[in-house]
């Protein structure tokens, strides 16, 4: 059986599902393969920041309101060491600010949005395959239903994560992968109780990193560095209270609630670029181009920078004739990606304990953590990138 559509979009994640309604926007069709069931899509916990142009483009996107009635405005974050806490006032340093909203529910109203617009997502589109993306009629085969099934289109959006198949596609051709892995995961728990501040916290401590983050008044978010091989198993909710309130200190957790988890589970760290991100085609946003670590709250929001950079380049195709944009896109998104890159990389390093640090290391790190609390200068380099470069 063979459809076509204008772009065939890979992946139902924040990345594929604002890019169809980007090109919906202008006229643009486009058909969405999902590995995953829609149940499972808008059950996964992630990211719960958006930088201030992510949501101007998810307001684009048609989805502003919920955004705008739920959303928690955020003046800046605060940084604990060893339970001494400061705040970094992003809106004094730089007169920008932050949403706090989870990108479950993004998810959600994007997959309802669609649906309601006559966008088809093929959820469990099984052995999902790329064919011809380095020629002008590109396409792609799936198995649905039970029957396979291809799909014919003029562009490829590979928008399928980091294990999906559109960075296989681009590393074959080629591209480079620039990488580094962390020693450690960070274990989050989400529970139905009130956060312990009204901003975000995050804490050096001796043990390890802690965060204290929020998806609604009524809804916490907490991670805490732990070995890679850590077992989620070892961590009972009261064993994993107790590490989070050691770690962010008296002060913090003289105000912690605690409740049941609803959600517990262990992620890795790494950061991790491929150079170029397209291939004739074949154009790839977000987590299947690159990951940052969380630290920064950086992953969702770069998602959401290179579908402004794709959505603009295919408009640019559709309604000008111009493919300029398309033939800049990797450059044009990478050079916003590599300055993200280097900020959770630089953020990571700052409030973590390296299990391999010497003490001189650590010295310099103490000295950094104190630079930041003391200097304007250092505090505005740090409110400059958390609340996102310019597009
Ligand atoms: P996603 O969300 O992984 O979506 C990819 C989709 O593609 C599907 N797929 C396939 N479909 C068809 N065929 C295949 N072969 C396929 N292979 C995969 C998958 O099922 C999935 O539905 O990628 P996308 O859209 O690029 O979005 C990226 C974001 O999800 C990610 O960067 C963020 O969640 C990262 N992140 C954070 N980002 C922020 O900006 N702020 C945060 O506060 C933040 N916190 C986080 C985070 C990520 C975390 N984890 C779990 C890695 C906190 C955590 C703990
Ligand atoms: C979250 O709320 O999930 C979150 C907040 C800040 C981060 C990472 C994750 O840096």
């Amino acid at each position: 059986m063979t459809a076509s559509t204008q772009v065939a979009i890979i992946g139902a994640g924040p990345a594929g599902l604002l890019l169809s309604q980007l090109l919906h926007g202008a006229g643009i069709s486009s058909v969405i393969l999902e590995r995953q069931s829609r149940a499972y899509v808008e059950a996964r916990i992630r990211a719960g920041v958006l930088e201030q142009g992510s949501v101007d483009l998810l307001t684009r996107a048609g989805i502003g309101s919920a955004i705008s009635a739920h959303g928690l405005i955020h003046d800046g974050i605060k940084i604990a060491v060893d339970g001494e806490v400061f705040q970094v006032d992003f809106r004094k340093l730089t007169g920008a600010r932050m949403i706090v909203y989870g990108q479950t529910e993004i998810t959600r109203e994007l997959i309802a949005l669609a649906l309601s617009r006559g966008t088809e997502i093929m959820f469990e589109a099984k052995d999902v395959a790329l064919h011809d993306p380095d020629s002008r009629s590109p396409s792609v085969t799936y198995r649905a239903d039970g029957s396979e099934r291809r799909l014919a289109c003029d562009f490829i959006a590979g928008c399928d994560g980091q294990h999906g198949i559109s960075a296989q596609s681009l590393l074959s051709a080629g591209s480079q992968k620039f990488e580094r892995e962390y020693p450690f995961g960070w274990l989050g728990i989400m529970a139905d109780c009130a956060p312990c501040d009204d901003e975000i916290i995050y804490a050096y401590h001796d043990r390890g990193l802690a965060l204290a983050s929020m998806r609604s008044r009524t809804r916490s978010r907490y991670y805490i560095q732990v070995p890679i091989d850590e077992r989620i198993e070892d961590w009972p909710d009261e064993r994993l209270w107790d590490e989070i309130a050691l770690r962010l200190g008296r002060t913090v957790s003289a105000n912690l609630p605690r409740a049941p988890s609803i959600e517990k589970s262990i992620a890795p760290l790494r950061s991790s670029v491929l150079e170029p991100i397209q291939r004739g085609r074949l154009f790839v946003a977000g987590d299947a181009a690159h990951i940052v670590p969380p630290t920064g709250a950086k992953g969702l929001n770069l998602a959401a920078s290179d579908v402004h950079y794709l959505s603009e380049a295919l408009i640019a195709h559709y309604r000008d004739a111009r493919d300029d944009k398309l033939e800049a896109y990797s450059r044009t998104a990478l050079r916003r990606v590599w300055k993200a890159e280097r900020f959770s990389w630089w953020f990571t390093r700052l409030m973590h304990r390296f299990p391999d640090e010497s003490p001189f290391e650590q010295r310099m790190q103490m000295a950094e953590l104190d630079y930041l609390r003391s200097s304007t200068a250092a505090q505005r380099m740090l409110a400059e990138n958390y609340a996102g470069l310019p597009l």
